[in-house]
């Protein structure tokens, strides 16, 4: 357990590839990295039934629980553990389990909105977002809906045209304004290495270090 000495906030449009730069950072930097997926931080939709909770507009910001975001990132900021909440979208809510995430050096926030709050914005100290094509983001929504999460293709394609777009160009899009960097495709190695770089220049004196040639960076990993 440690104080962070970096945050980094990773935004982008569904399916731009933004896990897997996280996930690629995390496995090739290792302990020293804690993953925060906004999708952790859904409101609690337990009161609603599942027809309901099928309706609601998952990428409006309202969706999202930012008090306890933005306060669980504090904590952790300052040096102490956070029970994140954990969400299940197969069923579109939140699960009664939270998981105990303990601080370490750096903290990696990703979620489609993760710039679009200002004081989360503040808490960060770069401002990442991953721009990819609009039709390989919902080639890739697809295939990750349908085969991982359970849905039919009529429900994907429905939902995409009614809130996962219009939101997108409303609230995700104009947040790239906010990005340090603007990263082309999710699988972009060499800027994926040069986001790993950042991160191994940003940990503490003393941390164990990865030589060029430890990374193993895998770049087939589809998930989005
Ligand atoms: P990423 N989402 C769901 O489909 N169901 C839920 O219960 C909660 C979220 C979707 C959400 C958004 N949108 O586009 C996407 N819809 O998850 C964000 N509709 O996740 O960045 O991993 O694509
Ligand atoms: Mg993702």
């Amino acid at each position: 357990m440690s104080t962070p000495s970096f945050a980094i906030g990773i935004a982008g449009g569904t399916g731009a590839g933004k896990t897997t730069v996280a996930r690629t950072v995390a496995e090739t930097v290792g302990e020293a990295v804690t993953r925060i997926p906004i999708d952790n931080y859904y409101q609690d939709l337990s009161h609603l039934a599942f027809e309901e909770r099928q309706a609601v507009n998952y990428d409006h910001p309202s969706a999202f629980e930012w008090e306890l975001l933005r306060e669980q990132l504090e904590t952790l900021l300052s040096g102490r553990p956070i029970e994140m909440p954990q969400y299940d979208f197969e069923v579109h809510n939140r699960t009664d389990e939270c998981v105990t995430v303990e601080p370490s050096d750096i903290l990696v926030l990703e979620g489609i909105l993760a710039l679009h709050d200002e004081e989360i914005r503040e808490l960060l100290d770069l401002r990442v977002y991953v721009m990819t094509d609009a039709d390989v983001r919902i080639l890739r929504r697809i295939e990750r809906d349908v085969i991982e999460r359970g849905r039919d293709l009529e429900g994907v394609i429905d939902q995409y045209l009614e809130t996962v777009k219009p939101m997108h160009e409303r609230f995700v899009a104009p947040t790239k304004k906010q990005a340090d960097v603007i990263i082309p495709e999710g699988a972009n190695r060499m800027a994926i290495d040069l986001l790993i770089d950042k991160v191994q220049a940003e940990l503490p004196d003393g941390s164990n270090r990865l030589d060029p040639v430890d990374r193993k960076l895998s770049f087939n990993d589809r998930t989005v």
